[in-house]
């Protein structure tokens, strides 16, 4: 298989659960080359974020300049991006260079409740990057701020995704688990719905779970599979992964990216 360049714009997560670290990790062990830009460090570990340092604009600016003008990217997701002036910087840069394979994993507050997203950046977000979308993957309570609608049950579920695709989005997957009971993810593709039913862990090693399934769902995309194979296959490396998840720190502990490189060794 070609070699796929995959880019995350997102913040770092110190204690490797989350963010960048999530990111790169999946990237790799799915086969990709993985690049990132960063947006924000965050000082954190299991027991929750103890900073946030968001970088200027302009060094977020320079870093896309950088992978853009040389290297270019098959597919770009973003993850934490933290402020209004962040988000319009992205937007600008993925504008100018024409990118059109886009994840965006709109990334509000952290489990323990910090905020990754500043709440006036919320108007950015809708604004300027989700008319650049290829497919969005908010959770409930995030499809719930973007979209205003209340949602408690899998019809709820697809009025948001329909609501998102309405807003300029050409896909959204908004993701179940906050319901109770099988985690049910809702897939609307602008024509059709598709469910993909999940197994519930019991588990507490759970952080980092959004940011992993949206990167493998970039690089099924940068590798060409289509939508709903994409969806199905990152929702299975992220099952994967939090069915091994690792108990290291006091705390909720990461998902387990290995688990994938497992399962291929398993399978051979
Ligand atoms: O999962 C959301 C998320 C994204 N990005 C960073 C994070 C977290 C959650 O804690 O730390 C950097």
């Amino acid at each position: 298989m070609k070699l796929c360049r995959v880019l995350t714009i997102a913040g770092s997560d110190s204690g490797g659960g989350a963010g960048i670290q999530a990111d790169l990790k999946t990237f790799t062990v799915m086969r990709a080359y993985g690049m990132s830009v960063i947006a924000a460090v965050t000082a954190q570990n299991t027991m929750g974020v103890q900073g946030v340092y968001p970088l200027s604009p302009e060094a977020v600016g320079t870093q896309l300049e950088s992978v853009f003008s040389d290297i270019g990217a098959d597919a770009v997701k973003t993850g934490m991006l933290f402020s209004a002036a962040i988000i319009t910087e992205v937007a600008t840069k993925l504008r100018k260079f024409n990118i059109s394979n886009l994840i965006v994993d709109p990334v509000m507050i952290a489990k323990g409740g910090s905020r990754l997203l500043e709440e006036e950046a919320t108007a950015a977000l809708k604004d300027e990057l989700l008319p650049l979308t290829t497919v969005i993957t908010p959770n409930i309570p995030e499809a719930e701020v973007l979209t205003g609608i209340k949602i408690s049950t899998i019809s709820d579920m697809k009025k948001a995704a329909k609501k998102l695709v309405s807003m300029g989005v050409k896909a959204a997957v908004v993701k179940g688990g906050h319901l109770p009971g099988e985690p049910v993810d809702v897939l609307y593709d602008g024509q059709q719905f598709f469910e993909f039913t999940g197994q519930r862990y019991q588990t507490k090693n759970t952080h980092g779970t959004g940011c992993t399934f949206s990167a493998a769902l970039t690089v099924g995309l940068a590798q060409g599979l289509d939508l709903s194979a994409a969806v199905e296959q990152a929702k299975d490396f992220v099952s994967l992964a939090i069915a091994n998840g690792i108990s290291i720190g006091h705390g909720h502990g990461p998902t387990n990216h290995l688990a994938w490189l497992d399962r291929a060794h398993e399978v051979r």
